[in-house]
Formats: C-alpha cells, structure tokens, sequence
C-alpha cells in the first residue's frame, strides 16, 4: 500500500498494548509505559506512523480486532497485530528467541538448546512479520525494527519485494566472535542482519564484536570508516553500523521523583528501616542479572566487614517473570534460599533485618521511592545490554548517593566515571565495592553522582531516538556530539575522581 508521506514504522515482537480479558471477558487493550513508547510517540504522531507486533496471545478472533483497533485510535498511531499461532510462540519466542538468542548473546552459552526446529519457525514467524511490513508500509517510509526477535525481517522483506529503508536495534549485547560460532545458523543470521541499512547496538563493545563476526564468516565484506560509525558492504548493499546507548526520560524521572507522593513513600520506607544505609537491587527474575552472586557478595560484607553489621540492610525487589520455565523456578529457588540463609544467620531478633526480600512487580510510584530511599544501587548483571534501572536511579536518587555498577551493563560505558565499577562474578570484589561505597565522603559521593547525572540528562532518550533516525537518512554523524566515554575504551573501572 503506498501512502504520501514518510510515515515511521515500528516493529517490535510486542505491541506497545497488554491486551487482557475484562471481567465481562472482552479483550481489552492498556498502553505500555516504557520509555521507548514514550519517546517513540512525538515521532509517531507527528510523520504519522504504525507499530506493528504480537499481541501478546495466541487468540484470535473479532473480538481482538475490535481492541487492537479501539487501541489505535486511543493511542494517534495504527497499530497492526500480527497474529502467532502456539506453535509458533512456543519455538519462535520460547525456543530460539529465550532458549538461544537470549543466553548466546549474554555469554551464557552453556543455557542454550539448538534445536533446528526453532531456526525454521523463526524464520518463518519473521517472514510474518516482514509480510505485515509490506502491507502497511510504502517506499517512502522509514522501518524502525526492535531487537533480538526479528533480527531477520529486513531480509525476509527485502525478499519480498519492499523497497523501503530498514533500521535495526539491538537492545542486548552482541556477543564476541567466540561464543556466536556457537550458533549452528550464525552465518545465515549474520546475512540477514547485514540487509538491515542501519544496524544499532548499545555499546562500542557490542559494535565492535559485531563487525568482528563480519570481517571473520563473511571474507568478501568490505568494512569502511573508523570512530563510531563504519559502513559494511557486502552482496552490493551497504549497511550502516554504529552504538546508540539507549537511555530514559530524564526530565519526567526526576519530576515524578520529587512528587509529594513519592516522597511520602520513600520517607516511609525510611522510617521502616531507621539508622543504616539502604542498598537497592531491582531486577527481573533473569538469570542474566546476577542475583544469587550478589547476595553471596552482600553475605560476604557482613562476614568481612563486620562492623557494617545493623549498619547496612540490602532491599532486593525481583520482578516476576516465567516461573513456569524450569530455569526460572529454579533461580527463584536459589535467591529465596539466600536471602533465609542470610537473615537467619546476621539478624538481630526484634530488630535489623540484612535482607529486605520484596517478590513482586511495582507501581512506577513504589519503584521511584525505592529508588529515591535508598542510599546506594547495586547493579550487578552479568551482563546487559543496557541497564535502565542504573540511569533510572541516577535520576531519581538523591545526589549524595551511589551506584555501584558491574562493568558488563551498557550503562557503564557512560557512568564509568561516577559509578563504582564491579565484576560481578567477584564476590569479594563487590564486597568491598559496598565497603567502599559505605565509607565514600558525602562531598565524593556528590560529585560522583552529579558526573552521571549529566551523563543521563544530555543524552536522554529523545537524545536516542533522533542520533539513530539521523543515522537512518544517512547524516553525517562524525560530528554529532557523541556521549563522552562513549567512543573510549576500553572501560577503566575506578577512575578517581
Ligand atoms: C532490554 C535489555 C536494555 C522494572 N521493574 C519494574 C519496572 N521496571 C522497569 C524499570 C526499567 C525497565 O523496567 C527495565 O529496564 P532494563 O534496562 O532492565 O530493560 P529490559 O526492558 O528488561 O531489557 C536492557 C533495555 O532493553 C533497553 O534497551 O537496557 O539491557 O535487556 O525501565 O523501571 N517498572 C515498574 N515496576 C516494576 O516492578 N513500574
């Protein structure tokens, strides 16, 4: 279907509606309320646009129709289901997007189940949703895909005859050349990512193992420029790849943050747990975050720097997610046998508790006044594309406050100066990061934390969304102002201040 503008089209494996049944059970849609909705909407609403994805169920019917185009009209922009068989969901988005993308690409290999039936239906389930592409979209628009789900749509629909220009982000790492020659298709997967005409990662890291991957299966590519942007030729197509750290909506963080309502609950909290420091760990229930290693590393505070003991409490908030996966449960398990063993050796009857446990998902409100509670974050994936939580806490803490942050998230690309880098998988090594963090003058603390605040305020998410559609027109970006520490490397972690 052609139309007369250039219109944004994006593509993501969810749309940016949960639909769920009402007590009547009618199909009803509610709008996401991520960032990247967020800073996608001006964009959408001004050039005009479609979100095509999964509505999140297997279902189909009349019935859906009506909420996804009750949803559409909600929300200014078309939104366009593509609609996935259980078989489909079960080996495209269970199987080789979370049995193999996922672990692959966060060095997690020994996670993975190669099962060829996967390969075929993602290629298929992409086909779907390349088909969507086309029938929504004309020459003169611009294709904006998400992340590990679809990473063969561009070729898929390029095969299929479209016409328009094709971007691609990565929202998690893109490993190094020796865990992807793991992936039985990792040449297939590799070409078709090159018939993207932007390719975006998080990180110069991420960037670089990419075209590492390139230069090493495909010989006859040719790789251009230097910095942070390269051009990769190859078949007679060029592809632009570059980093984009992703980031948040600074300004409405810090606004909510210092709402009358959030401060009452942070004082709250506060008032629970009087006289120590708080240390926050918010995460998904992924194995990816490191969960477990950081409560062994917290016990280990209190073994070896006793004198912390009633002083320091960790509140750790897990979010549910897929505890009906084997892994998931398991890992579930695990954290809640820590955390019983810790309090039932270090807790003081009647009174301290070393470890707040909270099994739950969270109102935006609670989320900030954690965040806005505690005196230190500790972010410890493993690894992580990015890491929201660490610039989320940036924003909405206080300013004598700390973050200690493991070198393997995106974020600490750009907070290396503020934060307290850690490897996560050294325990005693994060130990005395929270020594450290506990013992820091107010006056270190503040400027550390100033440092990244600057750092997420001028390149915030808005920052994101027009240096990757700038890319896309095929701007020249060599003088765009690039985040700093953005195009260094590699990380040095501590750098005094
Ligand atoms: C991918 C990459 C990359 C979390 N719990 C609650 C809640 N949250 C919100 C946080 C934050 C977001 O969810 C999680 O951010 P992450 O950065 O961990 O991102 P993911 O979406 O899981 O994953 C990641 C990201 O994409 C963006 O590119 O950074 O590396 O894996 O915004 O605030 N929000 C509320 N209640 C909760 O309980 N309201």
């Amino acid at each position: 279907m052609r139309r007369d503008r250039d219109r944004l089209v994006v593509v993501s494996n969810r749309l940016p509606f949960v639909f769920e049944r009402d007590g009547a059970g009618r199909w009803v849609g509610k709008e996401g309320a991520g960032g990247l909705i967020s800073a996608l909407l001006p964009v959408l609403s001004d050039r005009g646009g479609v979100w095509i994805g999964w509505p999140g169920t297997s279902e189909s019917g009349r019935d859906l129709e009506r909420a996804v185009t009750e949803a559409s009209r909600e929300s200014g922009y078309s939104l366009r289901a593509v609609v996935l068989e259980a078989e489909e969901v079960h080996n495209f988005y269970e199987g080789f997007s979370n049995e193999i993308i996922w672990p692959l690409f966060h060095d997690l290999q020994s996670l993975c189940c190669f099962d060829p039936v996967y390969w075929q239906t993602y290629q298929q389930v992409n086909r779907k949703f390349a088909a969507a592409v086309l029938s929504e979209c004309g020459d003169e628009d611009f294709i904006w895909v998400h992340d590990y789900h679809l990473m063969s749509v561009a070729a898929e629909a390029k095969a299929m005859g479209c016409c328009a220009r094709i971007g691609f982000f990565l929202h998690i790492p893109f490993p190094s050349p020796d865990i992807y020659m793991k992936m039985p298709w990792r040449l297939p997967l590799l070409q078709a990512l090159l018939q993207y005409d932007l390719i975006g990662f998080q990180t110069p890291r991420d960037r670089r193992n990419f075209v590492q991957c390139v230069r090493l299966l495909i010989e006859d590519a040719q790789v251009h420029g230097k910095g942070n942007v390269v051009t990769v030729e190859h078949g007679g197509h060029a592809a632009r790849v570059a980093s984009f750290p992703i980031s948040i909506d600074y300004n409405a963080f810090c606004r909510q943050a210092e709402s009358p309502e959030v401060r009452a609950k942070a004082a709250e909290i506060r008032a629970l747990l009087p006289r120590r420091k708080l240390i926050l760990g918010v995460d998904r229930l992924d194995y990816t975050k490191g969960i477990p290693h950081r409560l062994q590393a917290f016990r280990n505070t209190l073994d070896r720097y006793p004198q912390l003991r009633e002083r320091i409490s960790l509140i750790q908030v897990v979010v549910p997610s897929r505890v009906d996966i084997p892994e998931y449960f398991d890992l579930k398990m695990q954290i809640e046998q820590l955390v019983g063993e810790i309090n039932g050796r270090f807790m003081r009857p009647g009174g301290w508790v070393p470890v707040w446990y909270v099994y739950s998902s969270l109102t935006r409100d609670d989320l900030l006044a954690y965040y806005r509670a505690a005196d230190m974050a500790l972010i410890t994936p493993l690894k992580d594309g990015m890491n929201l939580v660490a610039k989320e806490y940036c924003a909405c803490s206080e300013e004598n406050c700390s973050l200690i942050l493991s070198e393997f998230a995106g974020a600490a690309q750009q907070l290396q100066r503020g934060a307290i880098l850690v490897n996560p998988y050294d325990i005693e090594g994060v130990a005395d990061a929270i020594y450290r963090a506990y013992t820091l003058s107010d006056d270190a603390r503040r400027t550390r934390m100033r440092t990244m605040r600057r750092a997420v305020r001028d390149y915030d998410i808005f920052w994101w969304v027009d240096t990757f559609l700038q890319a896309a027109i095929g701007r020249d970006l060599s003088a765009f102002p690039w985040p700093e520490n953005h195009i260094a490397e590699p990380i040095v972690p501590n750098v005094p201040l």
